[in-house]
């Protein structure tokens, strides 16, 4: 039996936590590195993939309980093992048979617990890796990748390709939290499959990592959803992230429309301080019936602090209920960026900005000729706002790497979320700059466009391509004989290509959106009159004989020969898409900022540009041309509004200062500041005051949902662009005498990448006169030690954001230890907290060790514990606040943390 025709019978059960459980078994270094791996350099300890190879035993043992209990489907211990994750302990050489030991192993147990009335499948587990393709981990470039596309996919098909081979029954790719990764695993599961001869199915499970239900790259499942919808998925649904109670609603959303069966492996609560799960079977129980009552799941397991109990309680609750009934099968084209565009019936007309085009904006192909980013990007966010809702990017320039540019241009409209909300149109005659666009959307993109131009091989095999990366397509109609210009044409071509996708190629009807070509009219050619008749005839023909497919046109085209008189071109597009939407054009790459209505044309303007378009008399070009040149000298300065992206007049520098870093928008900082350097006694003092309010309010708005991550990381971004316009004033204040408060060396601890929060920790530090050396992230203890005696530094700064930075940290104390040294300890980071800061790091260090809450405390406490007068009272009250909370959590039963304390503590932007 399949575990297809299984799920239709019954809900299936899959197993519980692999990484928590390894570390009940209290495994030391020598376990992880066994005789083989002796030599390698660093620490092993933590790489539990490697366990495959070097402790067999405790992995079997923990399948045999997850069987044992119940589970129907277990999963191999592989979730880091791609040469990417693999590389942070010099192993990753050794990927390939590491999966296929890990998926042998599985197999085998799997088999040995297999019945004909319990069948037992394994499921190979692709974890996310340590990088992620759609965000810079480099505050200062947010272009910057640390990981191509092309890498992960690569790296993924070796570990599949050993999953495949070492006999997994499915692919489970899992703890989604970049949609970019999640495409690349799964075009490598594909390619795998195809490689390997295997077919297994495949299962997505996503993590969300705010209270909105966003994903880490700032996408909602709805958006995830488009995203992926590409591929054939068996199952799909969340895992980690937050107990079984708190990802119920986000269970309930990816359910109502996801067509595919669901299935649900959450954590054993909420961690508490300590980064423990201490939610008991009996509880989660509770909390996964309703699941399994409510219909919701297919399949149910557990994540982080699960155990065999858990797995067996579920079993008990699953018995005889009945598995989820997945949803319709969308019937309208779904496209995202960050958010779902759904282009439904109601929806009667998509606009798509045609501004960040460089053969169609002056002004933008200079930014890009001049690397003038930012103001590039100004262009797409007005288009936003002046309710594009998709956005066409053309780079093709004969001077320009369009392929470079586009990559760069997308990567950089990826960090901005109020223009990545929405989808892109990736717009290029060039397959290589197509094909280079794709490898950097997460979204569902539209490909613009593909053609019969060079003959139906070449069209099926782009067509295939861009179906392989999950986008939909405009198909231009051409063909080998040309363009086509009138409505025979027109049609013919795109019917022919409308069989050949739909028959051939298994595309979608409503991801192929046809443009019939919109064509420049009154140019004087007489064979140009009936162009836009023809394109609006063809529009209502394709509409009728085409099922569900869509009409698109680049509008601005029609009015070329108007060019320099935007009143009569704004006119004119109007009047076109007020007759060609009435016969099913649902989509067009406009001006989205023009701001001329069908119904403000005054009448006999009206009926001399529907002369035109209509081609309603022999003269109508010559009329038009009359009217436009009387209204020229008039109408110029009608056209174009400004754009609401600057703050009401009337508010106040810090109103400003903090609009600035909620929207983080940096334009007006360089005003502002000046501004505030007026009336504050110094540029510190603005940093620490209306900066720093701006700050914590950002943290507010994330904490209560109401901002998502990629929005904190732009914030960050403007923070520091704020620091460095203060910076020369800083400079000039501290010549005024100061000389260094101290040497701060600041480090993100090994296993860890996140570092904004440490950034932000040295640039208030250096503003407050402090020399920071800053050791990066990932950064090992060893290092640490020995940097700190070289440099002789005051203080150091350990940052974390993810649990096992927190034993992580205690390590690098217990080196500081052992070293002998006396230096003041910070922890700051959104998984620490002053509880395990009390508990865990403070008693195994004789010096301070100070929980930070947030950056704006630094530079104070700072200069308490480096200050003789002040460093024992300041320590005093500490250790007794410490003790105290120890007394009261000495039996270690930590309450659970509310959702929003953990949202608080996960992200109070420091880290
Ligand atoms: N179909 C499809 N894609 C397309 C087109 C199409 N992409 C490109 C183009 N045609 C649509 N985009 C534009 C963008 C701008 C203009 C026209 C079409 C335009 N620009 C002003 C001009 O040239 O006069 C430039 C003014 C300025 O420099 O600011 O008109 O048909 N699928």
């Amino acid at each position: 039996m399949t575990i297809q025709q299984l799920t239709d019978q019954r809900i299936l059960i899959l197993d519980g936590a692999m990484g928590t459980m390894i570390q009940r078994y209290r495994l030391s270094e020598t376990d992880f590195r066994g005789e083989r791996f002796k030599d390698i350099a660093g620490q092993l300890k933590g790489c539990n993939d490697l366990l495959n190879l070097t402790r067999p035993d405790v992995i079997e043992d923990i399948h045999r309980k997850y069987l044992e209990a119940g589970a129907d489907i277990i999963e191999t211990n592989t979730f880091n093992a791609t040469s990417i994750s693999m590389a942070d302990y010099h192993i990753q050489e050794y990927c390939r048979e590491i999966n296929l030991a890990g998926a042998e192993l599985a197999r085998r147990m799997a088999d040995r617990y297999a019945t004909p009335e319990k069948p037992r499948f394994v499921a190979g587990s692709i974890g996310p890796t340590n990088k992620t393709c759609s965000m810079s981990p480099d505050v200062n470039n947010p272009a910057f990748r640390a990981l191509t596309f092309d890498e992960l996919q690569d790296a993924y098909c070796e570990q599949m390709e050993a999953l495949l081979q070492g006999g997994v029954d499915a692919l489970l790719i899992e703890t989604i939290f970049d949609t970019l990764n999640a495409k690349a695993a799964i075009r490598a599961a594909e390619l795998s499959m195809a490689k390997t001869g295997r077919r297994v199915p495949l299962m997505l499970s996503v993590t969300v990592s705010d209270v909105a239900g966003r994903t880490l790259s700032g996408q909602t499942l709805d958006a995830f959803l488009a995203s992926v919808q590409h591929a054939d998925i068996f199952s799909i649904g969340l895992n980690c992230s937050f107990g079984a109670k708190q990802l119920k609603p986000f269970l309930e959303q990816l359910a109502k429309r996801a067509p595919y069966r669901i299935s649900a492996y959450p954590n054993a609560g909420l961690p508490n301080s300590l980064g423990e799960y201490d939610q008991t079977p009996e509880e989660m129980a509770d909390e996964v019936k309703e699941y399994i009552d409510e219909g919701l799941v297919n399949i149910i397991g557990g994540c982080c602090g699960t155990t065999e109990a858990y797995i067996a309680k579920f079993c008990e609750l699953a018995k005889g209920k009945k598995p989820h009934v997945p949803a319709e099968c969308p019937q309208y084209l779904w496209l995202s960026g960050l958010e779902l565009l759904e282009v439904s019936p109601e929806i009667n007309f998509v606009n798509v900005g045609e501004r960040c085009n460089v053969a169609g904006s002056r002004k933008f192909l200079r930014l890009i000729n001049e690397k003038k980013y930012e103001e590039a990007l100004s262009i797409a966010r007005k288009q936003v706002e002046d309710g594009a809702q998709i956005i066409d990017v053309n780079m093709d320039d004969g001077l320009l790497d369009a392929a470079e540019e586009m990559t760069t241009f997308l990567n950089l409209v990826a960090s901005e979320p109020e223009i990545a909300r929405v989808p892109i149109m990736i717009d290029s005659s060039k397959w290589d700059v197509i094909l280079a666009g794709l490898k950097c959307t997460q979204g569902k993109s539209i490909v613009n466009s593909i053609s019969l131009k060079e003959g139906e091989e070449a069209f099926i095999n782009h067509a295939r391509t861009v179906k392989q990366y999950g986008a939909a397509v405009i198909v231009m109609a051409f063909d080998e004989k040309g363009q086509a210009d009138t409505f025979e044409r027109k049609i013919e071509v795109c019917e022919r290509a409308y069989r050949i996708l739909t028959e051939r190629v298994g595309f979608k009807p409503q991801d192929i959106i046809f443009d019939p070509n919109v064509l420049a009219v009154a140019t004087g050619m007489e064979e140009h009159n009936n162009y836009a008749v023809d394109f609006i005839k063809a529009t209502g023909w394709i509409r009728r004989n085409l099922p569900g497919a869509h009409v698109s046109g680049g509008v601005s085209n029609l009015s070329f020969s108007f060019r320099g008189n935007n009143y009569i071109r704004e006119a004119m597009h109007a009047v076109f898409l007020y007759h060609a939407i009435r016969e099913g054009m649902d989509m067009g790459i406009v001006n989205p900022g023009t701001s001329v209505l069908y119904t403000d044309i005054p009448a006999d303007i009206l009926e001399r540009i529907e002369d035109v378009i209509l081609n309603r008399r022999p003269d109508a070009a010559e009329r038009l041309i009359e009217t436009a040149e009387m209204l020229k000298s008039q109408n110029e300065a009608s056209t174009g509004k400004t754009s609401d992206t600057t703050p009401a007049a009337g508010q106040t520098v810090e109103e400003r200062l903090q609009y600035a870093l909620v929207k983080g928008i940096g334009d007006h900082l360089e005003e502002d500041l000046h501004e505030a350097l007026q009336t504050y006694p110094n540029a510190v003092s603005i940093i620490e005051g209306p900066l720093m309010a701006g700050m914590n309010y950002v943290g507010e708005l994330f904490g209560s949902g109401k901002m998502f991550l990629p929005q904190v990381v732009k914030t960050a971004r403007t923070m520091k662009k704020a620091v460095a316009i203060l910076q020369p004033y800083i400079e000039a204040e501290k010549q005024e005498g100061t000389k260094s408060a101290g040497k701060v060396l600041v480090a993100t601890v090994k296993g860890d990448v996140h570092d904004i929060g440490k950034n932000i920790v040295s640039v208030v530090m250096a503003c407050n006169g402090y020399e920071i050396i800053d050791l990066g992230v990932m950064v090992p203890a060893e290092k640490i030690v020995e940097t700190a005696i070289k440099e002789k530094v005051d203080i150091v700064g350990l940052s974390g954001l993810i649990t096992p930075s927190l034993e992580e940290m205690v390590h690098v104390v217990t080196e500081l230890q052992r070293a002998g040294l006396d230096i003041p300890v910070m922890i700051g980071g959104a998984t620490t907290s002053k509880l395990h800061t009390a508990l865990k790091i403070s008693p195994v260090y004789h010096a301070p060790v100070v929980y930070m809450k947030d950056a704006s405390q630094n530079a104070l406490v700072a200069a308490k514990l480096l200050n003789p007068d002040q460093r024992n009272a300041f320590t005093e009250e500490l250790e007794k606040e410490y003790q105290e909370l120890r007394e009261k959590n000495r039996t270690r039963t930590v309450k659970t943390v509310s959702l929003k304390e953990a949202q608080e503590n996960k992200l109070n932007l420091w880290d």
